[in-house]
């Protein structure tokens, strides 16, 4: 018997039974939520580009200002021989910084869940660096994976987390994740960190309520993912983006809120909603210098260097096994 998904890689199967999972129970909980990482269908990841450019997303331009300046410094304290592990892979200029400068690297392993998405960021390193051996893994970082052997031998690991993608996980999450990343890195290893700092919210919210709405479109794309992938049946325009600084969490917190009381039905089930009642989508915490050292200690690592820019928005941090 053949079913309508039989086409489909195990991979994108599995990702909309465990879509359809996450958003029955996160629809359950007293306060509803859907997991971020649903943000980056084909439309989202290209909503999460057009982010990337605006004006008030100081993010990615503040973190590629500090790769610029120091990657040459950084490549110098990773050494060289390193094999370069990126999970979570997508933006190939991030990686390019440093591939220019890292001293006769091994091999780099893109770990990406969307095998398109990736393919398509692979084109430009590959074009830049002929000779690298790249290995691809099509898998969830967020769960075990396992680290293809390069031909030649690495003098160590390094995992390279850009993004401050890791503020997109609570505190115990976070450090569970830096757990895992210390177990790939291997006992001489490091992990090449992005985070982005605490600072005046001022500065903060406006990158995630942008002039142009385009963040407004991410976070709604999730309902239009919701009605395409898991039949939903909802009206996207029923709900508005927004977006909350929470001072005591240190965080900002994404909200899709219905703009009425409503019903809205996923999966064979109903799910209420009173008028104004939100879905938390996603929260980026900015955590301090402090803090963050406080996370890596607790997974083990130690902070070997620091690298930030003037107005220290945004560090780029090395942490190695103690
Ligand atoms: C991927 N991540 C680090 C982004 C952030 O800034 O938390 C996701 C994002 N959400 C809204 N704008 C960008």
């Amino acid at each position: 018997m053949t079913t309508a998904d039989d086409d489909l890689p195990a991979a994108s199967r599995q990702m909309t039974s465990s879509f359809l999972t996450d958003v029955l129970t996160g629809l359950s909980a007293p306060l509803k939520q859907v997991p971020p990482k649903y943000f980056y269908d084909e439309a989202g990841s290209h909503l999460f580009d057009r982010i990337c450019e605006l004006p008030e997303y100081y993010v990615t331009r503040t973190e590629l200002g500090i790769l610029q300046d120091s990657a040459a410094d950084m490549a110098q304290a990773l050494g060289p021989g390193v094999l370069l592990i990126e999970p979570g892979s997508g933006n190939s200029a991030k990686i390019s910084l440093l591939l220019a400068q890292l001293q006769d690297p091994v091999g780099y392993v893109p770990v990406e869940i969307s095998g398109e998405h990736m393919l398509a960021s692979l084109e430009a390193v590959r074009a830049q660096f002929p000779d690298l051996e790249i290995l691809p893994v099509c898998d969830d970082f967020t769960a075990p994976f396992t680290v293809p052997t390069s031909s030649r031998a690495p003098s160590r690991r390094v995992v390279f987390f850009p993004g401050s993608t890791l503020g997109n996980f609570p505190p115990h999450d976070a450090v569970e994740l830096l757990r895992s990343f210390h177990e790939v890195a291997g006992p001489d290893g490091a992990l090449l960190l992005g985070a982005d700092l605490r600072k005046a919210p001022e500065i903060v919210l406006p990158a995630y309520d942008d002039s142009a709405g385009v963040t407004a479109a991410f976070n709604r794309n999730l309902l239009v993912r919701m009605q395409r992938e898991l039949g939903a049946d909802l009206d996207a325009d029923a709900f508005r983006h927004q977006a909350v600084w929470n001072d005591a969490e240190s965080r900002i917190e994404m909200h899709l809120v219905s703009t009425a009381a409503q019903t809205i039905r996923v999966g064979g089930q109903c799910f209420e909603f009173a008028a104004e009642e939100p879905i938390v989508t996603e929260y980026s915490y900015k955590y301090t210098r402090e803090r963050l050292a406080g996370l890596a200690t607790e997974a083990g690592f130690r902070v070997a260097q620091v690298w930030t820019d003037a107005r220290e928005w945004f560090s780029v941090q090395l942490l190695t096994r103690n």
